[in-house]
């Protein structure tokens, strides 16, 4: 057949014309149709698609303060109430002392501390520590990641998709409800008759934090060399 044959009717030219579009059509529709199930139907919505991202955290601490002044053997009851809508990253409790009522060194005071966790949604461990109120960072710190393996820190993913990270980072809801802990004192004195009017009591700065955290994902535009 010669070349001239295929156009030389405006029939066969219709014909020849709509032969090109499928011709350019297919390929286009097989090239992005399956692209278009990845996002749809296997990925579970527009965020199917892995690549690489920066994954920030905006913070928002939710903080409770309190200052109690305990004599020897004292304790006090400590309460925490989280709600929010937003993730929570950790819970912490810090308790801060510095017994400068002695003259000279030793007989330092002693913060001692239990949590009770009851009271709170999900499984949390409970802790219990004690340390000395020697200033800077003394006392103790509970902590309790509320999201697996919180930071705060912001890093770049790599090979994920956008649901896979919101599902990394999230808190499932637990977290809530109210945190408590025993602060008990430990007074220690010079063992003198003047000991106890020298020192008999400690001054303990009670500290709750919840981190509190939006997930912030941006995708990283890769530049073809
Ligand atoms: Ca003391
Ligand atoms: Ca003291």
């Amino acid at each position: 057949m010669d070349f001239e044959d295929l156009f030389n009717t405006p029939r066969k030219m219709r014909i020849a014309g709509i032969s090109l579009v499928f011709m350019l059509a297919f390929p286009l529709y097989f090239h992005f149709v399956p692209s278009l199930l990845d996002e749809d139907m296997i990925g579970g919505g527009s965020s199917g698609q892995s690549g690489n991202w920066e994954v920030g955290f905006a913070e928002t601490p939710i903080i409770l303060q309190e200052t109690q002044v305990l004599g020897d053997g004292d304790t006090h009851d400590t309460f925490f109430d989280v709600m929010t809508e937003l993730n929570l990253g950790y819970v912490e409790l810090n308790v801060d002392c510095n017994d400068n009522d002695d003259p000279g060194p030793g007989f330092t005071d002693r913060a001692e501390g239990t949590s009770d966790v009851s009271q709170v949604e999900g499984e949390f461990a409970e802790e219990s520590a004690d340390g000395p109120c020697s200033g800077g960072d003394s006392g103790f710190t509970f902590r309790w990641d509320i999201t697996q393996n919180y930071t705060g820190a912001n890093y770049t993913a790599t090979g994920m998709s956008e649901s896979e990270l919101r599902d990394m980072w999230m808190d499932g809801g637990t977290g809530r409800g109210t945190w408590a802990a025993t602060i008990t004192a430990e007074i220690n004195s010079p063992p003198s008759p003047l000991g106890s009017i020298i020192d008999s009591d400690e001054e303990y700065d009670i500290t709750w934090t919840a981190m509190a955290y939006e997930l912030i994902l941006q995708p990283v535009v890769e530049v073809e060399a």
